[in-house]
């Protein structure tokens, strides 16, 4: 998700008019402190999350993968409807590994569809309105840069098509429960009669598994919270002593939670800008969650939010869903 990464520059004048410095502060002033997870992908974090999914403890990726790779006619019949021409919206597309594979079988079966990649990176559109179109000929593409819901009103605006929306990879479970149903019960006003979404879920599983994914060994999932405290100091003028500060991460099955915090070695003071901050020994800052939910939570989601489910196509170990909901 290089999609959800807000660029910020500071090279101006007043830093403080920011809203990266204004998100940073108001999270470590905060109690208990919190960074904002949408953050971590600067240019080193979508590197580090490239690693990410291809170390072995991530499933994630690999498991949507599947669906997309050994389901996709299942995916493709139900987006498709009655054959008219639609568009297929993809919220924070970064490089469609995923939908290129469902994107190729949609122009192999001559079906009419145009498809519009949504990314607040500019440099995301660029890439795949120039790359698309090379390596799946026939391609329609309209990318469109910036945020979800603008741009969301701006593909409306633009065609009368119906809209089959995918948020895929577990976005979603970046958002807790209650901002997530909110974000959806936002996409179904954004959204038209007979139009559909595409959402993927990580599921509640052996919750060790669950664990290793946000602890891996290789300390991969570390380095990726970690820079977060790197780009502050870069892009804010910040001085976190990174080797300061340790990676913990927890699931909880009950809750379908899994959270990571960056704990705090030592009693430390840290210059943010204008602002001092001061850290407890063992104090945490709370980074990011990532919430597992059942097959029958996520039906139930869309109904809080709305929607009817439609279909749910999963991959073979049932670690992941793809959940089609009108
Ligand atoms: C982007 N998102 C779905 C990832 C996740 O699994 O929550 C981000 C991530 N955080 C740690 N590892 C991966």
């Amino acid at each position: 998700p290089t999609n959800t990464a807000t660029q910020s520059s500071v090279s101006s004048a007043s830093i403080t008019d920011d809203q990266f410095y204004k998100d940073v502060i108001n999270g470590l002033t905060s109690s208990p402190k919190q960074l904002e997870s949408k953050y971590f992908y600067d240019a080193n974090g979508d590197k580090l999350f490239q690693d990410l999914m291809n170390c072995a403890e991530y499933y994630p990726t690999n498991c949507e993968m599947e669906i997309f790779t050994s389901r996709t006619a299942e995916l493709a019949k139900a987006i498709t409807g009655n054959g008219d021409a639609f568009d297929l919206i993809e919220l924070g597309a970064g490089d469609a590994t995923k939908s290129s594979h469902l994107l190729s079988y949609l122009i192999e079966n001559k079906t009419d569809f145009t498809y519009l990649p949504i990314d607040i990176s500019g440099n995301v559109i660029n890439y795949l309105n120039i790359t698309l179109p090379v390596t799946l000929p026939g391609i329609k593409i309209t990318g469109l840069q910036g945020e979800y819901f603008d741009m969301l009103k701006k593909a409306a605006s633009i065609s009368k098509n119906r809209k089959v929306v995918m948020f895929l990879g577990s976005n979603i479970g970046n958002m807790p429960v209650t901002d997530a149903e909110e974000f959806c019960r936002e996409l179904r006003n954004n959204l038209s009669e007979g139009d559909m979404v595409l959402v993927g879920a990580d599921l509640k599983k052996n919750p060790k598994t669950v664990l290793a994914a946000y602890n891996d060994e290789g300390g991969i999932t570390k380095q990726f919270n970690i820079n977060l405290l790197t780009r502050i100091n870069r892009e804010l003028g910040a001085d976190f002593n990174t080797f300061q500060f340790d990676h913990y991460a927890m699931y909880d099955p009950e809750t379908g939670a899994c959270k990571s915090y960056l704990i705090s070695l030592a009693e430390q003071r840290v210059n943010v800008g204008e602002e001092a901050v001061d850290f407890q020994k063992d104090e945490y800052i709370y980074m990011e969650i990532s919430q597992k939910y059942t097959a029958n939570q996520v039906s139930e989601m869309a109904e809080r939010s709305g929607f009817k489910p439609v279909s749910q196509v999963f991959d073979n170990k049932n670690w992941f869903v793809d959940a089609i909901w009108m």
